[in-house]
């Protein structure tokens, strides 16, 4: 019997465990690179043949070709750039021809390159083409841009071993590892739903009707690697698959984790989908309404289209090599205990239509209220409740930020005092000027220096909000970006409330509490926020606070309120 070409082994790039071994000796002479979180899911994917036909990090005329045409040099289709990025001091110790080694962040070797390619990439334009526009609301835009470093590199690569993965082992599998599967078990088509969201009823509907519409079996292929920023954890998220699992006939529904770091580029991102799962044995693939959707773009807007990514997947269906199984919006009608696409339902003036979608829920959870049984089944409910139990249970972090000598500390103290006074959680004040004894005594106040305190603020008091505490973090941060990218690092575990303390640079000067604005204003020292070095104001903080006039007291009481009206302290 021949095999089903979809079941057939693809190529890997690792070499035999002998040679494995071997290399892993000589790559101790290498030049090594630390390999970032999502080069990491890269390296995997590629490693493993979920990536093929890619044999390494992408050339200069792919990357080029892929930007502009979504197709690698040779003309095969690839819509995403998988590039590694490195910044310009490493870049410039390489040698065109050199191997280097790639490693974990525990140092572990995974593989070699070859550098075949050296470029600066034009971000603005990968931005454009791949993304659809240049704006840092989207968050592969903000990575390329803020994250990212400024060369990339490319060239084949020699894989070693794959990454080491300590949680959920048994539901990981490689692209021939569910070949393998597929075969065993006899299954010829297989439908795989693609998600980095818990499941509810609706999907469970909607991935049952695929299956059934597709005559297929049913693959639950998450994404484990990195997803929006702000979504549930994958461990939080896997329990909750593990969970409606069990609602699935067993013979003809399964589950596998994907260590794929989307980037949320909707159309792009859905053929990119569709040939991971072609690479992994499926015949079939699910596209939903805003498949990958990265949310709204700064004015407000979203940045594609609902059906985009269908009508982009339906146009390179035959080059992808799976089907699309298109879904629309499933709604539960009431009169009917069942859920049903909405653009089917024929009868709308004389049914009830109910939905709640992803922001009730989150606001559900976050105020402790009921969340249906219509609407996802009660093991899923606990394990999101576990999760995130109700705001005034959980830990946050308040981020002062403002010019020197604004009010920031003082302030800052007469919340702390004010919490304290409650007692539900512990509060630590991570002050710019303590942070600075404790944390930061090397630093100085270059743009650099600057942005490695805050990164060692928003550290700390992401682990405090992680563990249930409160942070009251009181620095100048005057850089937007490292603002928000310490938001997004807390709001992984608990709210940020941004608190700009918006005393004038005028005012502060009048004040000159510390006597170093004179110091500044006559040159002695430099790089003063505000005289001499830049402060971006928050431009959509939590709150701000005026302190001309207004009594310290006051200004604290302003947040205590703010905080209470976010749900995070209990009504006083
Ligand atoms: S930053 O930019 O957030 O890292 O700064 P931060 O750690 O909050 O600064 C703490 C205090 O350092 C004093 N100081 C300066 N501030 C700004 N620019 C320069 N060049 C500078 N040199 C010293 C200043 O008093 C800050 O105090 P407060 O009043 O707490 O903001």
């Amino acid at each position: 019997m021949t095999m089903l070409s979809n079941l057939a082994p693809i190529p890997e790039l690792y070499v035999s465990y002998e040679s494995a071994q071997k290399l892993k000796v000589e790559a101790a002479d290498l030049t090594s690179w630390d390999l970032s979180p999502r080069q990491i899911c890269d390296l995997e994917l590629l490693m493993n043949g979920g990536f093929n036909p890619l044999k390494g990090f992408l050339s200069e005329a792919d990357y080029d070709n892929v930007v502009e045409n979504m197709r690698l040099a040779n003309g095969t289709l690839w819509p995403m750039p998988i590039t590694l990025d490195v910044d310009e001091e490493f870049a410039a110790a390489i040698e065109l021809g050199q191997d280097i080694a790639l490693r974990d962040q525990e140092g572990v070797i995974l593989g070699t390159m070859t550098v075949t390619d050296r470029w600066t990439p034009d971000k603005a334009r990968e931005a454009e083409k791949v993304f659809g526009a240049d704006d840092d609301a989207h968050p592969a835009v903000n990575y390329l841009h803020n994250v990212a470093g400024k060369v990339y590199l490319g060239g084949p690569i020699t894989g070693i071993q794959q990454p080491v993965h300590y949680d959920f082992k048994a539901r990981r599998d490689t692209p021939n590892e569910l070949r393998a599967y597929f075969r065993k078990v006899g299954w010829r088509r297989i439908v795989a739903f693609q998600t980095r969201n818990p499941l509810h009823r609706a999907h469970q509907e909607l991935t049952f009707r695929a299956a059934k519409e597709a005559q297929a079996n049913l693959l639950i292929h998450p994404v484990v690697g990195m997803t929006k920023p702000g979504d549930v954890d994958h461990f939080t998220r896997v329990r909750c698959y593990e969970a409606v699992l069990d609602k699935y006939p067993a013979s003809t529904t399964s589950m596998s984790l994907l260590n794929l770091a989307m980037r949320m580029a909707g159309p792009r991102e859905a053929v990119w989908h569709g040939l991971i799962r072609a690479n992994h044995g499926c015949t079939h693939f699910i596209v939903g309404r805003d498949h990958a959707g990265p949310g709204k773009n700064s004015a407000g807007e979203d940045f594609y289209g609902p059906y985009d990514a269908q009508d982009l997947f339906r146009k390179y269906q035959d080059e992808i090599g799976v089907e699309m199984v298109d879904f629309k919006h499933m709604v539960y009608v009431q009169e009917r205990a069942q859920y049903e696409p909405n653009d089917e339902i024929l009868d709308k003036d004389n049914v009830t239509i109910l939905n709640i979608s992803g922001t009730e829920l989150r606001r559900r959870l976050r105020e402790g209220l009921e969340i249906p049984e219509w609407f996802s089944f009660p093991e899923v409910v606990q394990e999101l409740r576990n999760r995130f139990p109700p705001r005034s249970q959980q830990g946050f972090t308040v981020f002062f930020t403002g010019f020197s000598g604004s009010g920031k500390s003082t302030i800052a103290n007469a919340l702390m005092v004010k919490l304290m006074e409650t007692g539900d959680r512990p509060v630590t004040l991570l002050d710019g000027d303590i942070v600075r004894k404790n944390l930061s005594s090397e630093l100085g106040f270059s743009k650099e220096h600057r942005d490695l305190n805050i990164r060692r603020i928003g550290y700390v008091a992401s682990e405090i909000t992680k563990n249930g505490g409160i942070a009251i973090c009181a620095p100048i941060a005057p850089y937007a970006t490292t603002r928000r990218a310490v938001r997004e690092e807390i709001e992984q575990f608990g709210a940020f409330c941004e608190v700009h303390v918006a005393t004038s640079i005028e005012e502060c000067e009048r004040r000159d509490r510390k006597g170093l604005y004179k110091l500044a204003r006559e040159g002695k020292i430099k790089e003063f926020t505000g005289i001499s070095d830049p402060y971006d104001v928050p431009e959509n903080p939590e709150l701000s606070v005026e302190t001309e006039n207004v009594e310290v007291d006051n200004c604290a009481h302003q947040v205590l309120l703010k905080l209470e009206s976010m749900g995070l302290i209990a009504a006083g």
